[in-house]
C-alpha cells in the first residue's frame, strides 16, 4: 500500500504552518449522542473556566493539594444520567497551578474499582512519582506524589491516569486536566490568557460512555465530539482588536488537531515545554497531535459583534484509510460591541534556549505494525509492552539522538516520560526537513513512512514509559521501558 505523503515534509514538532489539507477516505464509525443534550453538549453556551485546585499549603513555595478518582453521574444528556470517572467531581477535572520553584505534594485517593496513578504528563518529576503502570494505585488506597518544579520548567502539562490496559477507558470516561507551571518572569504575563482543554466525548444510545472497540484499537478512538473545558462549541467573548494568550491542550485519545481560526492568523509562542525562543507567525494554522500542547497568541478582529469559528481541520493520520478525521468546529469567538482594543505589544525575545549539547550516543526506535485494518496491532522494535522488561537503556545526564522509524502505515504520537526534548529534523523518502525553529517537545508526531529525530536527554535515574499516546495504541503494548540509568 502507497504511503501517504502530505505530511513527510512536515515541519517543527507540532507545528505544521500553512499546510495543505489531508488524504481523503473513511471517517468516524459511530454516530453521535441522543439528540437532545443538556447545556454542557449544547453548542453556544459561555466557554466555562476550569476550576483550579485549591492549595493547601500553609508555607510560600509549596502546592499542596487532593485529588479524588471516583466514578460520578451527570447529566449531560437530558433526562439521562451518563456515569463518568472525574477527579474531584468535575468535569474536566481541576487545573493545577503551581509555580516555577514549589515543592508540590498531591495526594490521589483512589475511589474507582480499578487500579490508577496519576502521570504527570511532560514534567520532570522523579521516576517513582510519575504514576508509572508499575506503580498503580489500588482501588480505595491514596497515593501521595512528591516532586519539586525545577526553573525552566514554566509551561502548560496535564495530568491522567496511566495504568496497564485501562489508561483509555479512564481518559475516555472524564479523568484528565491541565497542569499549569508559572514562571516569575513570564514575558507575557501582561496578555489576558485563556485555557482550552480539548477533550473527546462518545455516547452511545442510552448516554452513556461507549467503550472502544476493535476499529478504535486499530486507529485510535474514532467518532468523538470535541468539547473545549467540558462544553460543545462553546462561545468565547473577545473585545474587537484584542490579544489574548491561549493556553491549548489536546487531551483526545488520537484526534489530531489542525487548527485554524476563520479570518483570523495564529502566532504560536509556546510548547509542550513552555515557551519557544521568539514568537512564530503569523501562521495559518498549527497542528496539535494527541497529548501536546500549544500557547498561541490571537488578537481578534476590530469587527463589532462578529463570530468567528476555531476549527479543527480535516485530517489523514493513516493510508488504510480508516482514519480520517472530517473538520470538526471547536469554539466560536464572538467579539463584543466594544470600541477596539489598544493593540497589544509582543516581546521580540521570549525566553532563551542555547543550543543543546551535541549527542554522544544515539538510538533507533521503530514503529512497526502487524496485521491490516481492522487487525492492524502497533509495537516498538517489533515488541508489545512488558512491564518487567528493559527495552531501552540510558545514563542520566548524557544527550543522545533518536531516530524514531515509522514503518506502519499510520501515524503515531510518540511521548516520552520524565524529559522535554527537542525535534531535529524529520526525513521522508530521502529528504531531510530540520526543525525550523526550536521548541520543548514531551511528545512527537512520527508521520506514516517518515523518522523523527530528536535530541533528548534524562537527568534524573529510574525506568521511565516511551509510547505512543493515541491511547488505545499504548494500552494494547505499543509502549516501551527506558532505563536511566546513575
Ligand atoms: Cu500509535
Amino acid at each position: 500500500m502507497k504511503r501517504r505523503e502530505f505530511l513527510g515534509a512536515a515541519l517543527a514538532g507540532a507545528i505544521l504552518p500553512g499546510c495543505g489539507g489531508g488524504g481523503g477516505g473513511g471517517g468516524p464509525m459511530m454516530g453521535g449522542p441522543p439528540a437532545v443534550a443538556s447545556a454542557l453538549l449544547t453548542a453556544g453556551q459561555p466557554l466555562r473556566a476550569l476550576v483550579p485546585l485549591a492549595n493547601t499549603a500553609t508555607q510560600a513555595g509549596r502546592f499542596e493539594g487532593a485529588l479524588a478518582a471516583s466514578p460520578a453521574s451527570l447529566g449531560l444528556v437530558e433526562g439521562r444520567a451518563t456515569a463518568l470517572w472525574l477527579y474531584n467531581g468535575l468535569f474536566p477535572g481541576p487545573v493545577i497551578e503551581a509555580r516555577e520553584g514549589d515543592r508540590v505534594r498531591l495526594a490521589l485517593a483512589n475511589g474507582l474499582p480499578i487500579d490508577t496513578t496519576a502521570h504527570w504528563h511532560g514534567l520532570p518529576v522523579p521516576a517513582d512519582q510519575d504514576g508509572n503502570p508499575m506503580d498503580p494505585v489500588r482501588p480505595g488506597a491514596t497515593r501521595l506524589y512528591e516532586f519539586d518544579l525545577p526553573a525552566g520548567a514554566a509551561g502548560t502539562y496535564w495530568y491522567h491516569p496511566h495504568a496497564h490496559g485501562t489508561t483509555a477507558e479512564q481518559v475516555a470516561r472524564g479523568l484528565a486536566a491541565p497542569f499549569i507551571v508559572r514562571a516569575a518572569d513570564d514575558p507575557l504575563v501582561h496578555l489576558p490568557e485563556v485555557t482550552m482543554l480539548v477533550t473527546g466525548l462518545r455516547l452511545d444510545a442510552n448516554a452513556q460512555v461507549s467503550a472502544s472497540g476493535p476499529m478504535d484499537f486499530a486507529v485510535g478512538r474514532q467518532g468523538e465530539q470535541l468539547l473545549v473545558n467540558g462544553g460543545r462549541l462553546p462561545v468565547h467573548a473577545m473585545r474587537p482588536g484584542a490579544t489574548e494568550r491561549w493556553r491549548i491542550l489536546n487531551a483526545t485519545s488520537a484526534r489530531y488537531l489542525r487548527l485554524a481560526l476563520d479570518g483570523h492568523a495564529l502566532t504560536l509562542v509556546g510548547t509542550d515545554g513552555g515557551l519557544l525562543a521568539a514568537p512564530v507567525g503569523p501562521l495559518a494554522e498549527i497542528l496539535v497531535a494527541p497529548a501536546q500542547r500549544v500557547e498561541v497568541v490571537v488578537t481578534a478582529s476590530t469587527s463589532p459583534n462578529a463570530r468567528f469559528t476555531l476549527r479543527a481541520q480535516r485530517h489523514a493520520i493513516d493510508a488504510m484509510g480508516m482514519g480520517t478525521y472530517a473538520a470538526e468546529d471547536l469554539l466560536t469567538v464572538a467579539t463584543t460591541n466594544d470600541p477596539p482594543a489598544a493593540p497589544a505589544a509582543l516581546p521580540g525575545a521570549l525566553r532563551a534556549m542555547p543550543a543543546q549539547a551535541a549527542a554522544t550516543a544515539r538510538k533507533r526506535l521503530v514503529l512497526t505494525q502487524s496485521g491490516m485494518g481492522m487487525m492492524a496491532a502497533f509495537g516498538i522494535n517489533g515488541r508489545l509492552f512488558d512491564m518487567n522488561r528493559v527495552d531501552l537503556v540510558s545514563t542520566a545526564g548524557e544527550t543522545e539522538d533518536w531516530d524514531i522509524v515509522n514503518d506502519t502505515l499510520m501515524d503515531h504520537p510518540i511521548h516520552i516520560h520524565g524529559t522535554q526534548f527537542r525535534l531535529v529534523a524529520r526525513e521522508s523518502r530521502g529528504v531531510a526537513t530540520p526543525a525550523p525553529f526550536a521548541a520543548w517537545l514531551d511528545t512527537v508526531d512520527v508521520p506514516s513512512g517518515a523518522t523523527a529525530t530528536i535530541r533528548v536527554r534524562q537527568d534524573r535515574p529510574g525506568k521511565r514509559m516511551v509510547h505512543c499516546h493515541i491511547l488505545e495504541h499504548e494500552d494494547a503494548g505499543m509502549m516501551a521501558v527506558l532505563e536511566v540509568r546513575p
